[in-house]
């Protein structure tokens, strides 16, 4: 079976806590692979693109704000099963409803500010790592 992808995002408030190899280490452990990752800082416009499925939602101005406040890393993952393996090693949006031991129940302060995302569906998976990376960039092809 060929490994799916899926996209994490170390989101700007991981960040500014100094948590990405903490949060990157758990991410390996838990068996993903690592293609690619970068640190950058989203514009309000690329922000907004990258959640525009939420436009119109009442946090959707907040999350654009939030999402460009400063730097993150997006993360190109691979393995069986990635896209419901990463959520579930992330734990539901809101870290108060998280299960113990998930990253963001762990890490997370808010449901506005929850650490890292992660793809909702493979075919996102494959859409959302191609927002952040060229196939070229990506482990398999360098
Ligand atoms: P997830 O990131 O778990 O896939 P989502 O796709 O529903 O969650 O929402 C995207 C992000 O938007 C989420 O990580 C945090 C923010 N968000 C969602 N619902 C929110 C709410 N009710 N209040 C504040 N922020 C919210
Ligand atoms: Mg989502």
């Amino acid at each position: 079976m060929t490994p799916e992808r899926t996209l994490a995002i170390l989101k700007p408030d991981c960040v500014r806590k100094n948590l990405q190899g903490e949060v990157l280490a758990r991410i390996q452990r838990a068996g993903f692979r690592v293609l690619g990752f970068k640190m950058i800082r989203l514009s309000p416009i690329a922000a907004g693109a990258f959640y525009a499925v939420h436009k119109g939602k009442p946090f959707y101005d907040g999350l654009v704000e939030f999402m460009s406040s400063g730097p993150c890393v997006p993360i190109a993952l691979e393995k069986t099963n990635a896209v419901a393996d990463f959520r579930t090693l992330i734990g539901a949006t809101d870290p108060r409803e998280a299960a113990p031991g998930t990253i963001r129940k762990e890490y997370a302060d808010s449901k506005g500010e929850n650490i890292v995302h992660g793809s909702d569906s493979p075919e996102n998976g494959g859409i959302e790592v191609a927002f952040f990376f060229a196939e070229r960039e990506l482990a398999e092809n360098r």
